[in-house]
């Protein structure tokens, strides 16, 4: 058989990638770490043997920069195989504000490889999942995980590990607020590499995340929500702070992302725990706990959140 189906979720990072040492093998310049995000996800199948490359996401033929950044991770599998067919679906509308480029590229590399009659290796599929787009790498297994920069030129030790599982923390919320629904005019891709050539702050922000990761890690072992509230928040600011330094500045807040912000700050001094993170893009990711997670939305509500989408940390990819 050399036909696979693979199946897995985004991921949001607490401690952020945003620049790379490498662009063409994706390596970053500064550690990251992310909690995987259920019940969002990506069903991905590869099927070898077809006449030419075929990709299809969403029901729509893949063009332009997406079709060939997929061929170009065929390319690392394909070997003897020949050509494949790639279908792709992801359960979660683009309006979620999430990008869907994490679980794709997590999800076609598993397949991919199984398709092609290799055995699981996470860490393999990891350094697969890294070519495709950097975040995917986090992608291959569930709960948090750690994508561990690495120093090698070929990008062999440069992939993600799983620290804690998703049974570690159930009761832990992250709820995507989608206040604007404009699309971000300049992509992660571009926007990291603009941060590294031309923000000033640019190397203390990869000295500062360097040392934020077991930070979040103890934090987020201890279940203290305070605590990992309060480091996402902080690299989010010195992330975002980056890219506002470069040349031309580059802000991806709006005033409703700002709004949120403010709304959190509020339902803390209540003694309600909810604090965001905010990737590329104007819409915050909010953490909280079950416990807190209708009062927290009802508030977002209120501000005018257009959706909300309700995650807990999910599973590793898996093969059907
Ligand atoms: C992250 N982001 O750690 C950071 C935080 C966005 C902000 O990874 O160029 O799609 O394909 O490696 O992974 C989004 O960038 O970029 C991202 P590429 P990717 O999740």
């Amino acid at each position: 058989m050399k036909k696979a189906t693979a199946t897995a979720h985004p991921n949001i990072a607490l401690v952020k990638y945003w620049g790379k040492r490498d662009e063409a093998l994706i390596l970053p310049h500064q550690s990251s770490l992310s909690v995987t995000l259920a019940p969002l996800s990506v069903t991905t199948s590869v099927e070898w043997g077809t006449a030419a490359d075929e990709v299809s996401i969403n029901d729509e033929p893949a063009k332009g920069s997406e079709l060939k950044r997929v061929i170009a991770m065929l390319d690392l599998v394909r070997g003897g195989h020949g050509f494949a067919r790639v279908v792709s679906h992801g359960n979660f509308p683009k309006a979620a504000g999430l990008a869907s480029s994490a679980a794709g590229f997590a999800a076609l590399a598993v397949a991919a490889r199984a398709a092609a009659g290799l055995p699981r290796d996470v860490k393999a599929e990891s350094v697969l999942a890294r070519q495709g787009s950097g975040s995917a790498c986090r992608s291959i297994q569930g709960g948090v995980c750690v994508w561990h920069k690495g120093s090698r030129a070929d990008g062999a030790d440069s992939f993600a590990t799983q620290e804690l599982t998703e049974r570690h923390w159930p009761e832990l919320r992250l709820l995507v607020a989608m206040v604007s629904r404009e699309e971000k005019e300049v992509k992660s891709r571009d926007g990291m590499r603009s941060a590294v050539e031309t923000s000033p702050y640019y190397a203390e922000w990869t000295r500062d995340a360097e040392a934020e990761v077991p930070r979040a890690l103890a934090a987020l072992r201890a279940k203290d929500l305070r605590a990992i509230g309060e480091i996402a928040e902080k690299n989010a600011w010195r992330m975002h702070a980056t890219s506002l330094a470069a040349d031309p500045p580059l802000c991806y807040l709006k005033p409703q992302t700002l709004e949120v912000i403010s709304t959190l700050a509020g339902l803390r001094r209540d003694g309600v725990p909810a604090y965001f993170t905010l990737d590329a893009g104007p819409n915050p990711v909010v953490l909280t706990d079950a416990a807190h997670e209708a009062t927290v939305e009802a508030a977002l509500k209120k501000l005018g959140a257009s959706s909300i989408v309700r995650c807990h940390p999910g599973g590793d990819a898996t093969v059907s």
